[in-house]
């Protein structure tokens, strides 16, 4: 199936499990956004105001990691995309088939305190049981006051808060954590999208002799979902790619004073995104990312940014051919 039916149909709702190798919800191939205009403009994200529906597992892992998927046997660390554009609210039929309690515990999007995903407010999810968690988002405007209150657009996150503890300390540990993108309409959407989660001392909870490496080609519109958790402080730097310190990671225009960086400094629950052209005036290679601390990146925690020819090859780089080199676009 290509992408686009796929995503139609699992906008359609409830068809993500009959859908084999669904990793996200996302709107970026939906057929309600902006068609491709003329070569070069990028398509946009479409109105917001549907309603979505996802089934969403939480298991283990063959690794003994704990993860967070769409299908039954299929969760991956860091779970799945979830995807939104402001007004839209999303219905998760969430199934724990671990041994113990599990949550879905979201950042930056409206929930009511019966969907917090916390013990303490008894919507964590016992072994074998299922629960739905609603998530809603809403634009920016005006108070009746005359103050301006912010939109949900931002790259968030979600994770455990009921496993280890009642702060899902050991759920998080395990894996159990994933990336939420909620866009405003007419965001620039990209062509390809990764997660990075630096998560205690590691990135994607891999060993730190195969750190997750990820692939483009030149002029690939790249979006980057950056999110921290664990124990430490980080600083995230990227080799050859610049972003503005924004909600978007990108420039509104030359008026747009936001400071534009190469390496931001990432605490615990932390979460922040951007988008850059592949290689944009410096060419394909692989290019390094990784924790600009001096002693987390000599312990491993630095991977590849792979950007690759129009042909395919990659100057100066010999693949190695491993299950961690992500062409994938979600
Ligand atoms: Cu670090």
């Amino acid at each position: 199936m290509d992408r686009r039916s796929f995503n139609r149909r699992l906008l359609a709702g409830g068809a993500a499990a009959a859908a084999t190798g669904v990793t996200s919800l996302s709107i970026t191939s939906a057929s309600n956004a902006a068609p491709a205009p003329a070569k070069g403009a990028p398509r946009t994200a479409p109105a917001g105001g549907q309603v979505r529906h996802l089934k969403m597992y939480a298991e283990k892992r063959a690794d003994g990691s704990m993860g967070y998927g769409l299908e039954k046997g299929k969760a991956t660390v860091p779970g799945p995309l979830i995807e939104l554009v402001e007004g839209d609210t999303l219905h998760i039929e969430f199934e724990n088939l671990m041994d113990v309690p599990v949550s879905l515990h979201p950042h930056g999007v409206d929930y009511d305190i019966s969907n917090d995903g916390t013990r303490m407010s008894r919507s964590h999810v016992e072994p074998g049981a299922t629960r739905t968690y609603t998530w809603r988002t809403h634009a920016p405007g005006r108070r009746a006051d005359g103050t301006w209150r912010p939109g949900s657009a931002g790259y968030w996150h979600y994770h455990d808060h009921a496993v280890g503890t009642d702060h899902g300390t050991g759920g998080i540990r395990k894996g159990l954590y994933g990336p939420m993108v909620v866009r405003r309409k007419d965001d620039i959407l990209p062509d390809k999208q990764f997660t990075i989660v630096f998560n205690d001392m590691t990135i994607n909870n891999r060993p730190a002799a195969d750190p997750p490496n990820f692939l483009a080609t030149v002029g690939d519109r790249v979006e980057i979902i950056m999110i921290t958790h664990g124990e430490y402080y980080h600083t995230f730097h990227m080799h050859g790619h610049r972003w503005a310190d924004n909600r978007t990671g990108l420039l509104s225009g030359p008026e747009d004073v936001s400071r534009v960086i190469d390496n931001k400094i990432t605490g615990p629950a932390d979460s922040f995104g951007f988008q850059v052209i592949a290689g944009e005036h410096v060419g394909p290679g692989a290019w390094m990312y990784h924790c600009h601390v001096q002693s987390h990146s000599d312990m491993g925690m630095a991977g590849l940014f792979l950007v690759a020819k129009e042909d395919g090859t990659i100057p100066g780089h010999e693949p190695h051919h491993t299950a961690s080199e992500e062409g994938h676009a979600h």
